[in-house]
């Protein structure tokens, strides 16, 4: 079963639209993802296969009016009990998941705060002394992004974790709601005013791309971007140390 569902999660058709996750709890969404889609084939074909044997078995044969029938107290308690039994089974897998998922150990390895802000991010590694992104003013993105030139990739606000280590996310907005996504963590979560949102992930392989707002925040939304980098550990500490040279040069380290 686990080989299979490894399997499956390689091929682009039975991930059903999703990227491969590069977490631990990216894998449990999509399988979550894949078995909701499964339940609901069984469910499609079962009712498929009663509308065709009704038209094939019961259709007009003849003027003679149909046998008529009323209350049938067998087939009423099998359709109110068996979506039931569907809600439950669907209710139970989602609850699991999700707990998982939002579970917050109370030791993570890295802890980074992340800001929202109308049309940015900021990422600061409170552990070591990295307090902000290198590239995050609202106004520089404002010019950044007035006139048609697409913007350099290289000026997005910088996120880097490492692999195979726990990565708290703290997420906090200045001014409305945001949202932050990485797509290949099969998850978002909201970044809201006056209201810090948490969650944890494990990076499981390594990954290069581009995270996103998803919330609609005005005009520059689609543009809210920040690069996503995850790396080895050992490469992710060289990063860090170089990260911590560079404040220490410009004189900005509290
Ligand atoms: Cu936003």
């Amino acid at each position: 079963m686990l080989v299979a569902t490894a399997g499956c999660q390689s091929n682009a058709f039975t991930r059903m639209g999703m990227l491969p996750p590069v977490t631990k709890q990216g894998k449990v969404a999509l399988t979550l993802w894949q078995g909701s889609w499964i339940a609901a084939w069984c469910v499609g074909i079962v009712v498929w296969g009663a509308i065709i044997a009704a038209v094939i078995f019961f259709r007009k044969r003849g003027d003679r009016v149909p046998y008529q029938v009323r209350y049938n107290l067998p087939i009423e308690i099998l359709y109110t009990v068996v979506p039931f039994v569907m809600v439950g089974i669907l209710f139970y897998f989602t609850a699991r998941d999700e707990n998982y998922i939002d579970a917050l150990p109370p030791h993570p390895d890295v802890v980074i705060n992340v800001t929202g802000f109308q049309w940015s991010w900021e990422f600061q590694y409170p552990q070591y002394k990295v307090p902000r992104s290198e590239y995050g003013d609202v106004t520089e993105i404002g010019e950044m992004w007035n006139g048609d030139t697409p913007g350099n990739e290289n000026q997005l606000p910088l996120l880097e974790i490492p692999i195979g280590e726990t990565v708290r996310f703290n997420l906090t907005s200045t001014d409305v709601i945001h949202s932050f996504w990485i797509v290949p963590f099969e998850f978002k979560r909201d970044v809201i005013p006056d209201h810090p949102n948490h969650f944890e992930v494990t990076p499981t392989a390594a990954y290069s791309g581009i995270g996103h707002c998803s919330e609609l925040c005005g005009l520059y939304h689609s543009r809210m971007l920040f690069r996503v980098e995850i790396v080895p550990a050992a490469q992710f500490r060289t990063w860090i140390t170089s990260q911590q040279a560079l404040q220490t040069a410009s004189g900005g380290v509290q």
